[in-house]
C-alpha cells in the first residue's frame, strides 16, 4: 500500500521539525524585545508593574530558547542527513550565514545568563536594563542570518554554475541575495507581531477569566500598541514581499493568486475553488489589486501561470495558505489598531485609562494569538511550498537533493516521538511556573503590593 518513498518521508520530516521549531523560534526573537519595553517602562514611569512583566516573561522566555535550541540543533542534523546533496552543493555557499546564527546565538545565550542573574544586583536599573539590549540584537541576529539562508534558497546568487557545480562562490553576495531585504524585515516583524500577540492573549486570557488586576490591563494595553505597530509595519512590508515575488519569482505570485493569463489590471483572488480546467469559482475578486500588489500601479502586467513549463509549477494550493495569511493580517491590524483607537481618549483620565474594553474585544484579542501563530506558519507554508520544485530555485530540486537512506520512516517516528515529548514537557512547565507562582502572590512578595490591596 505505502511505497517507501525517502524524498517524501524527508520532506515530512523536515516540514514537521520546521513547523515545531518556528513556534519557538519566532517567540525566542520577539519575546526579547517585550522583555527591554516593559523593562524600559518600569524604570521610565517608575512603575513595578511593568518591571514585573519583563522579569516574569524573561522567565517564560528561557524555557523557550531551551526547546529553540533543541529543535534548532535538530535541523542542524536533518540538514546533512536528510538533504546530502544540497549541502554538498550550496553549503559552502551558505556556511557563512549558518556559522553567524549559531554565533548570534552565543552572543545572546552570554547576555542572557547575566540579565538573569542580575535583577537587583546593580544600583541603577539602567545597567540592567542595559544587559537585555545584546539579547534583543542576538536573537533578531539569528533571524537575519538564517533567512538569508532562506532568501538564496530561493533567489541563489554569489556563484557560478559549471556543469552544475556551484563554483566561484562569493559569501557575501549569496548571502545578500534579493530576497534578503524583503524576507528577513518580513519575518523579523512578524515575530515581534505574533510575539507581542501572543502576550496580548495572555493577559486577555486572565481578564476574562475574572481577574480585574491592573498588572493585566497594563500588559494588555503595552502589547496591544506594539501589536498595532508591528500589523501597520507588517501589511506594509508584505507588499513590498509582493512586488519581490513579482519581480523575481513570478510563478509563486501567479500560484497564490491562481492567475492563469498574463495581464495587466489583474485582480486579487479571494479564496474560491479551481476547477478541472483551471476556471476559478465562487472567489470574491478585489478588481486592480494584483497589479497593485506587484507593481504599484493598476496598469502592471502580472505574468500568469499559463508562460510556465507545467512541471515547474508550484502545487496551486498555496493559495489558500497566501489568503490565510494575508486574512489573518487583516485580522490582527483590525483588532489592535480598534483597541489603540478606543482607548486613546481615555489616555489622561486616571480612572478610565486602564478599563476601555469590553468582553467582545477580550475573546477578539485572546484568539489573536493562537491566529497570528497560525499566520507566521501559513507564511512559511506559502514560502516553502511556492518554491517547489525547486530546493535551490532554478538550480537544483528537491527530490535530487533529498537522500536515498532506507531509515527515514524510522527517523521520522522518532523525532515526532520528540517534538511530543518537549512540546508537552514546555507546557507544563509554562504552566507550572505561572500558576504556582501567581502575579497577586509576585507583587505582595515583592513588596509591590499589600495584601489584599
Ligand atoms: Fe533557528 C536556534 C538552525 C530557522 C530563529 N536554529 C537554532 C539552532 C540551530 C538553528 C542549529 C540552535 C542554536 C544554535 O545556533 O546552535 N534555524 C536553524 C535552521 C533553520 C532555522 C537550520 C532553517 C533551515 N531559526 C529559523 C528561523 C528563525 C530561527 C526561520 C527565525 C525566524 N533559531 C532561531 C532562534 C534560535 C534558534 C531565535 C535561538 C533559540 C531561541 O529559540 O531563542
Ligand atoms: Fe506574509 C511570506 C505578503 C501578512 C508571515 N508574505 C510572505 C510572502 C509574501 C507575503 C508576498 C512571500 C515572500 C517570499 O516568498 O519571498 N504577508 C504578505 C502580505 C500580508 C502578510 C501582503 C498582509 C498584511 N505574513 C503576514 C502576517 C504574518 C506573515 C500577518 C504572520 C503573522 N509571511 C509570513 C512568513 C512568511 C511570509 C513567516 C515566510 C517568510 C518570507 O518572507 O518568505
Amino acid at each position: 500500500m505505502f511505497e517507501y518513498d525517502p524524498v517524501l518521508y524527508s520532506r515530512i520530516l523536515t516540514a514537521i521539525t520546521l513547523s515545531f521549531h518556528i513556534i519557538f523560534a519566532t517567540v525566542g526573537v520577539g519575546a526579547p524585545l517585550m522583555i527591554a519595553i516593559a523593562e524600559w517602562m518600569g524604570i521610565k514611569r517608575n512603575d513595578p508593574h511593568y518591571t514585573l512583566l519583563a522579569r516574569r516573561w524573561a522567565r517564560g522566555f528561557v524555557v523557550v530558547v531551551a526547546v529553540g535550541v533543541v529543535t534548532g540543533t535538530a535541523i542542524g542534523l536533518q540538514l546533512s542527513l536528510l538533504w546530502p546533496n544540497f549541502m554538498q552543493a550550496a553549503g559552502h555557499t551558505i556556511g557563512l550565514p549558518l556559522f553567524m546564527e549559531v554565533f548570534a546565538f552565543f552572543f545572546e545565550a552570554i547576555f542572557l545568563g547575566i540579565y538573569l542573574y542580575t535583577w537587583d544586583r546593580f544600583k541603577s536599573k539602567m545597567k540592567h536594563f542595559l544587559l537585555v539590549i545584546p539579547v534583543v540584537i542576538g536573537a533578531t541576529a539569528s533571524a537575519f542570518f538564517i533567512t538569508t539562508v532562506n532568501g538564496f534558497m530561493n533567489t541563489p546568487y554569489g556563484f557560478d554554475l559549471v556543469d552544475g557545480v556551484l563554483t566561484n562562490v562569493s559569501p557575501l553576495q549569496a548571502m545578500f541575495n534579493p530576497a534578503t531585504p524583503t524576507k528577513v524585515s518580513h519575518v523579523i516583524i512578524t515575530c515581534y507581531l505574533t510575539t507581542a500577540f501572543i502576550l496580548a492573549a495572555i493577559a486577555a486570557f486572565k481578564l476574562m477569566r475574572g481577574s480585574n488586576h491592573i498588572y493585566h490591563k497594563k500588559a494588555l494595553h503595552m502589547t496591544m500598541v506594539t501589536g498595532a505597530v508591528f500589523a501597520i509595519a507588517t501589511a506594509a512590508i508584505g507588499d513590498l514581499s509582493g512586488k519581490f515575488l513579482h519581480e523575481y519569482q513570478p510563478e509563486k505570485l501567479a500560484a497564490a493568486e491562481w492567475h492563469f493569463e498574463t495581464t495587466s489590471e489583474a485582480p486579487l483572488v479571494l479564496g474560491g475553488v479551481l476547477t478541472e480546467d483551471n476556471e476559478v469559482n465562487y472567489a470574491l475578486e478585489i478588481p486592480y489589486a494584483l497589479s497593485i500588489l506587484a507593481g504599484g500601479t493598476t496598469g502592471e502586467e502580472v505574468i500568469g501561470l499559463n508562460e510556465f513549463p507545467e512541471e515547474e509549477l508550484p502545487p496551486l494550493f498555496v493559495h489558500y495558505l497566501f489568503d490565510i495569511m494575508v486574512f489573518i493580517g487583516m485580522y490582527l491590524l483590525l483588532v489592535s489598531v480598534a483597541f489603540v483607537l478606543m482607548n486613546w481618549h481615555n489616555r489622561f483620565n486616571p480612572i478610565k485609562r486602564f478599563n476601555g474594553f469590553s468582553n467582545k474585544m477580550l475573546w477578539a484579542i485572546a484568539a489573536g494569538g493562537p491566529i497570528a501563530m497560525l499566520g507566521t506558519q501559513s507564511g512559511w507554508f506559502f514560502a516553502e511550498i511556492g518554491r517547489q520544485p525547486w530546493i535551490i530555485n532554478g538550480v537544483m530540486t528537491v527530490s535530487e537533493a533529498a537522500t536515498s537512506s532506507q531509515h527515514v520512516d524510522i527517523m521520522l517516528v522518532l523525532f515526532s516521538i520528540l517534538y511530543a515529548i518537549l512540546g508537552v514537557t514546555s507546557f507544563i512547565v509554562l504552566r507550572r511556573m505561572f500558576k504556582h507562582y501567581p502575579v497577586e502572590h509576585e507583587l505582595v512578595e515583592r513588596g509591590i503590593e499589600r495584601e489584599g490591596a
